[in-house]
């Protein structure tokens, strides 16, 4: 059954303020598609364990696919911030649909712009924009996940081409992208970038079932079976593991910024809740230990909206470091689980059930601390910022 929703945003610190008009117009039209055409399928999409393919022209349409890319190459040429914004509410309304979003315009859109030659920006650009071409990115490998370097899938020079071997997994957006971008070792041990279309022989996508985690996402493997490849395909313009590191540095930032809207969506659900759930004649919100959550969680959120809002800032002017977002997408991730779990509890029975949408996003957050890199990953790269000793090697 469609569900009404009735979201309305915390802003404990008045840090709508610090936004532009534009910022508000952005968010405004990305919270207005949540409300109408996510919020009411989306647990049913869920429940399925199927993506809800129809959403994609109506992401294109308001922006959330390469929202910094220029717009001369369809891209909304739009600052950090309203990419923020944008990421932090559609994950509001659920982490898989965010996370095609920061697929497609953080892992395809901007290798290709950053990385590509001006036929490549062409040829793909404007059509990933609309979400009528769909891409993939494809870094992981069943034996490689924190330590991309170490990675096995290869290329060999054969002329006009070159011919691919090896396979990614844990791909999101694998199963239906009409492209990957894919990470793949020269003969010189060299990490490029490779533009790999569906059709091409040997290239197949299986997905990936039984996820109790981003169940309206679709994920899926990339194999490569002596993949013919034109040279036109690579990415010219960078080499070794700073190409891959530099797109997850985008799509991290998202995440920070995202994953605080699964929080907020967990902060107000539980908040409403407390409000009306009677229990011994009185609101539950009026109890200490439930103030005590509510409390906790609203200082939480309004500490990362404050570090995403300074990230984005610092992200606009090109000053961001990768351990500064590495720092931000942790927080905001520990933040957001710590208020799905708490949120859960404060609905007691009803907080396992579909009715609401806590369980989702908790089930959600557990794929969104291990992917762009674990919890703990992040963890080194801020110790090693601080320290100067690296925990890795
Ligand atoms: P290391 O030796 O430190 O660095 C190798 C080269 O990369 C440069 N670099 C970076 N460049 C840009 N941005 C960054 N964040 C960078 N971090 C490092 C570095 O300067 C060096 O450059 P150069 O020129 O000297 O060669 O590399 P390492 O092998 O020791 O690994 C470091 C480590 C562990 C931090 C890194 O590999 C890592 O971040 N691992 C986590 C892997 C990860 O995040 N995978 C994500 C896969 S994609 C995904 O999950 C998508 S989910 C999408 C969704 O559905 O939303
Ligand atoms: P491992 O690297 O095997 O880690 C296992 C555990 O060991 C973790 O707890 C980790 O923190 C810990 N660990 C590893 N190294 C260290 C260390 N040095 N010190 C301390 N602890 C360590 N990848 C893509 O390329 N593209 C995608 O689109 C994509 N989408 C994904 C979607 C989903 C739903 C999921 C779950 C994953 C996705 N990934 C994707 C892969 C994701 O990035 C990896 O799962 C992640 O990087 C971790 O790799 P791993 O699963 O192999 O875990």
């Amino acid at each position: 059954m469609a569900k009404t929703d009735l979201f309305e945003s915390p802003d404990y610190y008045f840090l709508d303020e610090l936004l532009t008009d534009e910022h508000k117009l952005v968010r405004a039209a990305v919270r207005d598609f949540v409300k109408k055409e996510v919020s009411p399928i989306i647990e049913d999409y869920a429940q399925r364990a199927e993506f809800p393919k129809h959403l994609l022209k109506g992401l294109g349409e308001i922006g959330a696919f390469g929202p910094t890319i220029p717009a001369q190459y369809g891209g909304g040429g739009m600052d950090y911030i309203a990419y923020g914004l944008i990421m932090q509410e559609v994950e509001r309304g659920d982490s898989g649909i965010r996370s095609t979003a920061s697929v497609q315009g953080s892992l395809v859109m901007y290798p290709i712009y950053a990385y590509g030659n001006e036929a490549q920006r062409n040829k793909y650009l404007p059509k990933l924009a609309t979400g009528e071409m769909m891409g993939c990115f494809g870094l992981t490998e069943p034996n490689h996940g924190s330590n991309p370097s170490g990675m096995t899938t290869h290329y060999k020079d054969a002329g006009d081409h070159v011919i691919l071997n090896g396979a990614k997994m844990w791909i999101s957006n694998s199963p239906f992208a009409d492209i990957a971008v894919v990470w793949a070792k020269n003969e010189e041990g060299k990490i490029k970038g490779l533009i790999v279309e569906r059709g091409m022989e040997g290239f197949t996508t299986p997905e990936t079932h039984n996820k109790w985690s981003l169940r309206a996402s679709a994920t899926g493997e990339l194999v490569f079976d002596n993949v013919k490849v034109p040279k036109e395909n690579i990415l010219p313009n960078v080499e070794g593991l700073k190409g891959p590191l530099g797109c997850l540095n985008q799509a991290r930032y998202g995440i920070a910024w995202g994953a605080v809207g699964a929080a907020m969506d967990c902060y107000d659900t539980a908040l409403r809740y407390s409000k009306e759930r009677i229990q011994f004649d009185r609101p539950i919100g009026g109890f200490q230990l439930q103030q005590k959550k509510l409390a906790e969680m609203i200082t939480e959120i309004t500490k990362a909206q404050l570090m995403n809002w300074r990230l984005g800032v610092l992200k606009s002017e090109d000053r961001a470091t990768a351990a500064q977002i590495s720092m931000a997408k942790r927080n905001s991730v520990e933040t957001a689980i710590n208020c799905a779990r708490e949120a859960r509890q404060m609905l007691g029975g009803m907080g396992i059930t579909g009715e609401y949408p806590i369980m989702r996003h908790m089930m959600n957050l557990e794929s969104v601390v291990t992917y762009e890199g674990t919890h703990d990953i992040h963890l080194l790269i801020t110790g090693m910022d601080v320290t100067g000793f690296n925990a890795f090697k």
